[in-house]
């Protein structure tokens, strides 16, 4: 696998090159972008209170549960949240996360308001921040992001490292027919060098984002994050921009939809399930 460093821009160069970036579907860690936003200034102690004593349900590594399929992973536990912040305030390591979470309605009282800040970009988000939460070790698997949309993620506590891989290495990555996973378990990338020889030929980007940091991540690119301390990001969708785009995302939409409600039928999500399995096995000669 070879990895190479994101692009970056810093203070003034942040517009120039974003959009630069965008046009080519390029990504780019904005360094320091959001520095001045309130999340910034969050302590554990105000995240605990504005919590107060709500409970939720705690993701965790997703193959490890048998869910490497599942666009949302099932909580392995429910815990009142303060309680899981204070973990992540003592860097104390687990599988344990936050995924695409709503802290604005857990916690209403803090300042969630952030579209304007991306008018610097030139570009308008929808507002529906995706906050993510996550303990030193605990791991989001590798996918891209089923509706087709660039995504800006900000960095507030604590470092994550993330690779991000464009559409050409579907194959390398093992792509599971019909969704947007891999067959990879990264947590186990060197045991499975042998079963899986594709992978030496993956080609990415490595960043670790630091409190402060936006990074864009380009419709399409995979995803596969590694919390390297207790940390917590917030993620904006950018609205798509023309035709093409708003018709690629509301088909998503609607196939992702229908999906959904399909696999709530009894019997479908096993057939589904024997489906995938056999596609992964015609196309790439081994079993899923
Ligand atoms: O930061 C994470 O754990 C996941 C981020 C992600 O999947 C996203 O922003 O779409």
């Amino acid at each position: 696998m070879y990895l190479q460093p994101m692009p970056e821009a810093g203070g003034s160069e942040i517009s120039a090159k974003f959009q630069r970036s965008k046009q080519l579907g390029m990504p780019l860690v904005m360094r320091k972008f959001a520095k001045d936003w309130p999340a910034s200034q969050w302590s554990w102690d105000d995240l605990c209170s504005a919590v107060g004593t709500r409970t939720t349900g705690i993701r965790g590594n997703a193959f490890a549960h048998g869910q490497s399929t599942t666009f949302f992973p099932k909580p392995i536990a429910q815990k009142p949240i303060a309680d899981y912040f204070r973990q992540l305030e003592r860097n104390e390591t687990s599988e344990e996360r936050l995924f695409a979470f709503n802290l604005k309605a857990n916690a209403p009282n803090l300042e969630h308001r952030n579209t304007h800040r991306f008018k610097q970009l030139g570009v308008r988000v929808v507002n529906l921040p995706a906050y993510f939460f996550g303990a030193p070790g605990s791991e989001t698997r590798i996918h891209y992001d089923f509706d087709w949309v660039d995504l800006l993620l900000s960095h507030f506590k604590g470092q994550k490292r993330i690779w991000l891989f464009d559409q050409r290495q579907n194959e390398h990555l093992y792509q599971i027919p019909g969704t947007v996973h891999s067959a990879i378990d990264f947590s186990r990338l060197s045991e499975l060098r042998e079963s899986y020889p594709n992978i030496d030929r993956l080609e990415g980007y490595e960043v670790v984002l630091e409190p402060g940091d936006t990074l864009y991540i380009p419709k399409g690119y995979w995803h596969h994050i590694t919390y390297v301390t207790g940390s917590f990001s917030i993620t904006y969708r950018i609205w798509p921009q023309n035709l093409n785009e708003w018709l690629k995302t509301a088909y998503s939409w609607s196939v992702g939809g229908i999906d959904i409600l399909l696999n709530k039928l009894p019997g479908i999500a096993s057939w589904q399930a024997q489906r995938r399995a056999k596609a992964f096995e015609a196309k790439y000669g081994r079993p899923l």
